[in-house]
């Protein structure tokens, strides 16, 4: 059987519900900026299409030519720097939960001493906010790696996070499971030759999951199932390491 060496996590959306948090910061960074701009939920659905904040933003002037685009483009990081701080604070006021399952499997992992990483397009700020306010102030050290934001120059769906860390694991993609929650994450990952467990979140629900080696509902819990949507199949219906080493060993 072919062991499990290593679990990755995308963060936004997989982890916890974030993007309304994301998207509440973009919206009162530009206001302090004087921006008449605001993202909805519709237009924020689309624009999620861009990974990364400064992307998004620089993505959102060359597109939509909102008032004020022309002194803006020059004042992107300003914008985003802002917005990281923004969200941050939201985040330490703890209006972020954790997603079902996502804690127990991130403990058994830990206390088993099974390596787990982090793989995303968000700034490495805001990952440590957002563990540290789901598990406590040491969080960032039960991660052997967290691959975050600008750490590579292709953002997801390019697989160059997942590689770096892979690299920086030093284990096989083959023996490795990560977790995704929207289209971008599962090509990102597939790319890098790691099998994903996607769990679609609100804002990637209508995403093509096709890619993925198993789509949940989400992770599940002894007492709160979850729902098998396609793909690869767990005995349980909730996701701990024993499902995993047994969905690492169908590949
Ligand atoms: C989600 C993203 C991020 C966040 C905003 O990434 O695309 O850009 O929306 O964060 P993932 P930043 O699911 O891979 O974590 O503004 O820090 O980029
Ligand atoms: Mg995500």
């Amino acid at each position: 059987m072919m062991p499990l060496e290593a679990l990755i996590f995308d963060v936004d959306g997989t982890l916890a519900e974030t993007e309304e948090l994301h998207r509440q910061a973009f919206n009162s960074t530009f206001r302090a900026f004087w921006l008449d701009w605001k993202w909805d939920q519709a237009l924020y659905r689309d624009l999620l299409k861009v990974t990364g904040g400064k992307e998004r933003i620089r993505h959102y002037i060359q597109n939509w030519n909102p008032p004020g685009s022309d002194a803006a483009i020059s004042k992107v990081n300003e914008l985003h720097a802002e917005k990281t701080a923004r969200y941050a604070a939201l985040v330490n006021k703890r209006e972020a939960s954790p997603r079902p399952g996502i804690l127990r499997l991130i403990t058994e992992a830990h206390e088993t001493g099974l390596p787990i990483a982090i793989a995303t397009t968000t700034t490495p700020d805001n990952v440590v906010a957002l563990l540290q306010s789901m598990l406590g102030d040491n969080a960032e050290s039960w991660f052997s790696v967290i691959a975050a934001g600008d750490m590579v120059p292709a953002k997801k769906p390019a697989p160059d996070i997942y590689r770096w860390a892979l690299e920086k694991l030093g284990v096989d993609a083959k023996h490795c499971v990560a977790f995704e929650d929207s289209f971008n994450g599962v090509q990102s990952a597939r790319q890098a030759g790691i099998a994903v467990v996607a769990t679609p979140s609100l804002y990637s629900s209508e995403d093509d999951f096709s890619q993925a080696t198993s789509i949940l509902s989400d992770l599940g819990e002894p007492d709160r199932p979850n729902k098998y949507v396609a793909g690869r199949r767990f005995k349980k219906d909730y996701v701990d390491l024993a499902g995993l080493q047994a969905f690492v060993a169908a590949g």
